[in-house]
């Protein structure tokens, strides 16, 4: 493809409730979205997961700026003609960089796929036309507000209930779920808060039949997250260390993890997510989409991946009710605890250019020199 431009923007968005992890709590969401537009006038869309801190990832959102308009947009454009598959080829070399190159990678194959009238859906090879939800729930100023946060998302039909926790928010709280919805899935997430020597404490969590324990530590510390999965039952999920298909070989190579949570940012697009979704089905490790509090727009492009055979578990592909009062995009609306796969082509949908202006505090267009 012959790229015209690219537009970027920054929005800012306020979630319906404050979204508290043991590495913050974040009110609004902050992010950048990409809108490239083709020599022949085909626009694709893409966003960046980045946060705007770098306090889950070494990216950030004005980083991510950055890099792309000093180094990734520049190196894009000394090519006349390039492809969407040929961008980790091309920009790969610039180290942490994987959501900004996710994010310029799915613009160029969403434009694509639309020159194409294809979907991203069948252009990944999706099985499904939906995928079953669970939720995210943040750590909560007690455990009466927790279970009544849950019990609204298990009246509004989530299949999967997965619980924040850090030191001192775990066995109470879990605990306290368990027991009143003891035939809910049910997983926990730790974000990286936990050290080698807490075993012990993490294996009391194993009374309560979680689906796995996602990144109890550094992300980093792939031998910890090996040791440690010999001394607690319920099977470990990583999360933040798996950045590459090769990063997930590795990590499963070592037993570090028995199951994979896929975010297409995380590891640098859609291409690396499917590779590492292909490995795990060939060595039967059951993977599920995260999330990162995307609109609309990345909500689509990872409801698309989520159809794929073997994401098994349910992810934390959520309404868009769960995080905004009005999304970008039409919103994603869940029936019987499931959203419909995007079937227009691209990634499917359009955002609301009216309400997208209203929340862009920054635009900037970058055209090739
Ligand atoms: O660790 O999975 C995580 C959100 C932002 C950054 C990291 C994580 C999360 C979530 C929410 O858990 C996932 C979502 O609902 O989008
Ligand atoms: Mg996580």
């Amino acid at each position: 493809m012959k790229i015209d431009s690219f537009e970027i923007r920054k929005i800012n968005l306020p979630l319906v409730r404050p979204f508290r992890t043991s590495f913050s709590t974040q009110l609004h969401r902050n992010l950048l979205v990409i809108k490239l537009t083709t020599k022949e006038g085909i626009v694709g869309w893409s966003e960046c997961v980045a946060l705007s801190e770098p306090v889950y990832s070494p990216e950030y959102m004005d980083g991510a700026l950055d890099v792309m308009q000093k180094f990734l947009i520049p190196k894009l454009f000394t090519r006349e003609e390039v492809e969407p598959e040929e961008v980790k080829g091309l920009l790969g070399n610039y180290l942490g960089t994987n959501m900004a190159r996710s994010a310029i990678e799915t613009a160029m194959l969403d434009a694509k796929l639309r020159a194409e009238n294809k979907s991203l859906a069948k252009f990944l090879g999706a099985t499904k036309d939906k995928v079953e939800c669970g939720v995210s729930v943040g750590i909560a100023s007690s455990i009466d507000k927790l279970l009544e946060e849950v019990s609204g998302y298990i009246a509004e039909g989530y299949r999967r209930i997965k619980l924040k926790i850090e030191p001192g928010w775990d066995y109470e709280p879990v605990k306290a779920v368990y027991e009143s919805w003891p035939t809910m899935p049910l997983q926990v997430d730790a974000n990286q808060a936990y050290s080698r020597d807490d075993g012990a404490l993490l294996a009391k969590l194993d009374e309560f039949n979680l689906l796995l324990i996602e990144q109890p530590l550094d992300e980093h510390d792939i031998l910890g997250h090996a040791q440690l999965s010999k001394q607690v039952k319920t099977p470990i999920c990583l999360d933040e260390s798996i950045i590459s298909v090769e990063a997930a070989r590795d990590a499963l190579e070592l037993k570090a993890t028995t199951v994979i949570n896929i975010k297409p940012g995380r590891v640098g697009g859609y291409f690396e997510s499917k590779r590492i979704h292909d490995l795990c089905v060939e060595k039967g490790i059951p993977v599920w989409c995260g999330g990162m509090l995307e609109t609309g727009i990345g909500r689509a492009a990872n409801l698309a991946l989520a159809a794929l055979p073997g994401f098994t578990l349910p992810g934390d592909t959520s309404a868009s009710a769960r995080y905004y009062q009005k999304d970008v995009t039409t919103p994603f609306v869940m029936e019987d605890g499931y959203l419909k796969v995007p079937t227009a082509p691209g990634i499917g949908v359009d955002p609301d250019m009216d309400y997208l202006d209203s929340i862009t505090s920054e635009k900037i267009l970058i055209e090739p020199s």
